[in-house]
């Protein structure tokens, strides 16, 4: 039997299964934890995107001072280290955000804002999302060129670490590469691959995710360059994955889907792709692959998936 999956965009108001393992009201090591402002302040942003519906305009939220020194802090130490370890793509979409979308030191960019610049520029959009997302859900999304979003930020007290997304790690880390005409089609295909799997292929898939969309590095004029969402928002990952101690593999599907991986510390091996294209071609064949009895197009006219 095959799974649920959204076939409208609409449809993506069900795709909210959230994974609590690492929220600061369940996780007993969450920086947030003891904090029980921190956690009143979660639990009404979290309210903005559990109201939310498809269609509707995104919530603003107000930061709070000590957010936005958060958000600084973050954002000072990352920017200085990008120029040299980031790939391409990524300095290229974080300068056009920074000229043209408020992105800067001073203040947190709003969901808003930021979604109406992607739809500009790759067709990407945001939703508001309170949490870590089941996988199935996240990647179901990706279909539809829907970026599932947090809104709060993490707590004052690590602000060099969070154990959950937070708006640090979707502003800086995914943004700017969903900024990228090729990437976001990258995106939209390991989406298109998730939809009725079965649990197993998700988990692969998830993997995929992983190792790419997250802490993918590729090959750019010789040089090793990240453009993993979860690298480029750690200051201590980022320039530990592109140091002499990690273990490097080339990106090769079959072999990436089964990596073990590491969601509570660094990644002990990244794989390398020779650029996005190879990265691209590699998972489409992989995802041609993938046993499934019917095929899925998506029509950007209807925003909706046919299936064949
Ligand atoms: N949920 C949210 N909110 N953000 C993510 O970046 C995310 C997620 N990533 N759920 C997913 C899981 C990813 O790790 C893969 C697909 O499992
Ligand atoms: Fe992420």
């Amino acid at each position: 039997k095959v799974p649920w999956f959204p076939r409208q965009i609409k449809d993506l108001d069900r795709c909210n299964m959230l994974i609590t393992k690492f929220d600061p009201d369940m996780d007993h090591d969450h920086p947030g934890y003891n904090d029980p402002e921190y956690r009143k302040r979660r639990a009404v942003i979290s309210e903005l995107a559990f109201r939310y519906k498809q269609g509707d305009t995104l919530p603003v939220v107000e930061y709070t001072a000590e957010e936005i020194s958060t958000w600084r802090q973050v954002y000072q130490q990352l920017r200085s280290i990008y120029p040299s370890l980031a790939c391409k793509q990524f300095l290229d979409g974080l300068q056009q955000l920074e000229k043209e979308c408020g992105y800067g030191e001073d203040r947190i960019p709003q969901l808003r804002e930021v979604s109406a610049f992607l739809k500009e520029r790759t067709g990407f959009q945001l939703r508001p999302v309170a949490g870590l997302l089941s996988a199935r859900d996240f990647l179901a999304s990706l279909a539809f060129r829907v970026f599932q979003c947090t809104q709060y930020i993490r707590h004052s007290s690590a602000p060099m670490h969070s154990p959950e997304p937070d708006c640090c790690h979707e502003l800086l880390g995914h943004i700017p590469m969903l900024a990228d005409k090729e990437f976001a089609q990258f995106s939209q295909e390991i989406g298109l691959a998730s939809l009725g799997v079965s649990d197993e292929d998700i988990e692969k898939l998830s993997t995929l995710y992983w190792f790419t969309v997250e802490f993918g590095l590729c090959k750019q004029n010789g040089a090793v360059k990240a453009y993993g969402a979860g690298l480029l928002s750690s200051y201590g990952e980022l320039v530990y994955a592109l140091s002499n101690e990690p273990e490097y593999k080339p990106f090769a599907p079959e072999e990436t889907a089964v990596q073990p991986y590491q969601d509570q510390t660094y990644q002990p091996v990244y794989f390398v792709s020779e650029s996005f294209e190879d990265a691209k071609m590699k998972l489409r064949k992989y995802s041609a692959n993938i046993k499934r009895p019917f095929t899925v197009r998506y029509d950007p006219f209807t925003c909706s998936v046919e299936v064949l």
